[in-house]
């Protein structure tokens, strides 16, 4: 069970963040109240908010997943992949210090947390165009150092393992159509997307509760059948700077 949430607010300049997607000018005054009730909402869900100010000069910085990984024994402090976002981390390991140990991953290894994916007890770490082999290596010592299990997977196209693929907790899944047969996979159950569904791929379990983006209905009739309560939230937003529910917040 999860007892608090690190976020970030958006800053003015958030649509200079780094994107890919073709989903039109994003507004500021629509990502604050987007932010706001996402930060409601894990405070109705019983987390302890942390919410940090905007970072200067970063404007992807409200993406905090990608700068640590945390688990309830360890907070490791990221490289992000990005170099407009390298620096990003040093202002979230003091925060995290007074949480758990720090670890760091070290250049010219590079890690997001984005591409950190935890199941059960068991951790799958995305190569993509953010995290090297390096980092993922260097991640996976660590967490092994730890007692944890790791792999590597290949993510392809997407920015992130977990743009396409999410645990919803009883062993499931949800995740796009190119990673269903991957043997790695083989012990879960899966939630398969339609195609114009993907984007519900970055659906997030947080205790008992999931919260996934507003307007996938039938990723939502699926995921009902985990039988915990679904909050649907617009991140319309967040999406077009080319993140997610998860990115929005460190979990531990
Ligand atoms: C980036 O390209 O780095 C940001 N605009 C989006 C990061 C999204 N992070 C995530 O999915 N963990």
């Amino acid at each position: 069970m999860f007892t608090y949430a690190l976020t970030r607010k958006p800053g003015p300049d958030f649509s200079k963040g780094l994107t890919t997607s073709l989903l039109g000018t994003p507004s500021y005054t629509l990502i604050k109240k987007q932010h706001d009730a996402y930060v409601e909402t894990l405070e109705k869900l019983g987390l302890e908010v942390i919410l940090l100010d905007p970072q200067p000069d970063y404007p992807d910085a409200y993406f905090v997943e990608d700068t640590a990984v945390v688990t309830p024994e360890v907070a490791v402090i990221t490289v992000p992949g990005a170099i407009s976002r390298q620096g990003e981390q040093t202002s979230i390991e003091p925060v995290l210090s007074r949480f758990r140990n720090i670890e760091k991953i070290q250049l010219p290894g590079t890690v997001d947390g984005g591409d950190v994916l935890m199941a059960g007890d068991r951790f799958f770490i995305g190569i993509s165009d953010r995290t090297n082999t390096e980092g993922a290596h260097q991640l996976g010592a660590i967490l092994e150092s730890y007692g944890y299990v790791w792999d590597t997977i290949s993510v392809g196209a997407g920015l992130h393992l977990k743009s396409s693929v999410n645990f919803v907790g009883k062993n499931t899944l949800i995740l796009t159509k190119v990673f269903q047969n991957l043997n790695l996979f083989d012990s879960f159950d899966k939630i398969v997307l339609r195609e114009k569904e993907t984007y519900a791929a970055n659906t997030l379990r947080l205790n008992d509760s999931l919260i996934m983006p507003k307007g996938y209905p039938t990723a939502k009739e699926k995921l009902s059948g985990i039988g915990v309560p679904i909050i649907e939230l617009d991140v319309s937003e967040v999406a077009k700077m080319d993140g997610g529910l998860t990115c929005l917040s460190l979990r531990f």
